[in-house]
């Protein structure tokens, strides 16, 4: 047999999964393919942001009151610019933007989903070089096509998803989606441009070893929590413990290495913070779909699965908890223990 390189790219792997759907019309796939040219555009600018001025915060504050950072800019604009030239969305969600950014050329008024996204979460971390990342959602719209795509359209549960995903910029530079199918990785191969199939199913250990908590919140975390925390660093060969803490701050990362290796990402309520920090539409709703399309669960503590929830608010806050099965429902276990809902 001659030697021969051929990977699977991603826009192959999209065909092949939309034969699955007899009556697509490719417009989902269309719309991933944009996003991971997007991706590549801020991939590239992320490599070099420590040679050009282009590392620090921007003079902006988003609706949160954060410092806005010049690459979240960056990676937003590029991204709603790169997917609305598709004409298949109606408009966009971001976390960055305090409005919903509507499409309303004729193409897009007529563009069947809505896209909500966090162009660049865990931006902070880019002046350390750190790993970051970029979480998409994707719904059907529910107003009707041929006018301006409004508010419900985006404040579907997380069980409505057509697709979801993220690109980690890590040591290498990954994008892992859904459509419903499974939970499918690939890498980009920066010497032919490409991302490559790395793993079409993946699947997540029901059990893990792993727990990712910013405990510098202990003090003000509920007492189920805390429990959980005794746990994981009890002593016990029976059931591998003490398990090995990890926390990287940046959302994305965090949750690729716990999804591949087992583990739980905890970022619960607390008294100052009752909803907790990640935001359900940005982060949490398609972090949940990725998992539990590979086996894992995500819930926000008190006994709701995170795809159930039904936002009232674009920019909403949820408390999150996300990873393995088995460990996920042990909080469960430990928070339901206090009823402090
Ligand atoms: P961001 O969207 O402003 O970047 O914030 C989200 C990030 C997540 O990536 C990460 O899990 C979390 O904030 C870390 O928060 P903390 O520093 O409070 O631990
Ligand atoms: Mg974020």
């Amino acid at each position: 047999m001659r030697p021969s390189y051929h990977p699977l790219t991603l826009n192959e792997v999209i065909i092949q999964q939309q034969s699955a759907f007899p009556y697509a019309k490719g417009e989902l796939s269309q719309l991933l393919s944009h996003i991971a040219v997007a991706a590549k555009v801020v991939n590239k600018k992320i490599n070099k942001a420590g040679l050009v001025d282009i590392t620090g915060g921007a003079d902006n504050v988003n609706i949160q009151g954060e410092a806005q950072q010049k690459l979240d800019i960056f990676a937003n604009n590029t991204f709603i610019a790169s997917i609305k030239a598709t004409g298949i969305l109606g408009g966009i969600a971001s976390e960055e933007d305090d409005e919903i950014v509507i499409f309303d050329d004729d193409l897009s008024l007529n563009g069947k989903y809505v896209l909500c996204m966090d162009p660049l979460d865990g931006s902070s971390n880019i002046d350390v070089n750190v790993s970051v990342g970029t979480i998409f959602s994707i719904y059907r719209r529910i107003s009707p096509p041929g006018t301006k795509v409004v508010i419900d359209d985006f404040l579907q549960e997380g069980t409505k998803q057509v697709a979801a995903g993220y690109i980690i910029y890590g040591s290498s530079t990954m994008m892992v989606y859904t459509t419903g199918l499974g939970t499918t990785s690939f890498t980009l191969d920066p010497s032919i441009g490409e991302f490559c199939l790395t793993e079409k199913f993946m699947e997540t250990p029901e059990d893990g070893k792993i727990y990712s908590i910013n405990e510098g919140n202990y003090a003000k975390f509920p007492r189920g929590i805390k429990d959980y925390l005794k746990y994981c660093q009890k002593v016990d060969e029976k059931t591998n413990r003490p398990y090995s803490s990890r926390y990287i701050g940046s959302l994305v990362a965090d949750f690729h290495r716990n999804l591949m290796k087992g583990g739980i990402f905890l970022y619960p309520k607390t008294e100052s913070n009752p909803k907790g920090k990640l935001r359900l539409l940005y982060e949490c709703n398609p972090i949940a779909f990725l998992a539990e399309q590979a086996g894992g669960t995500a819930t926000d503590g008190d006994g709701n699965r995170i795809m159930e929830i039904k936002p009232t608010d674009i920019h909403q806050r949820v408390p999150f908890i996300v990873g393995s099965k088995n460990m996920v429902r042990k909080v469960e276990e430990f928070m339901s223990k206090y009823y402090e809902k």
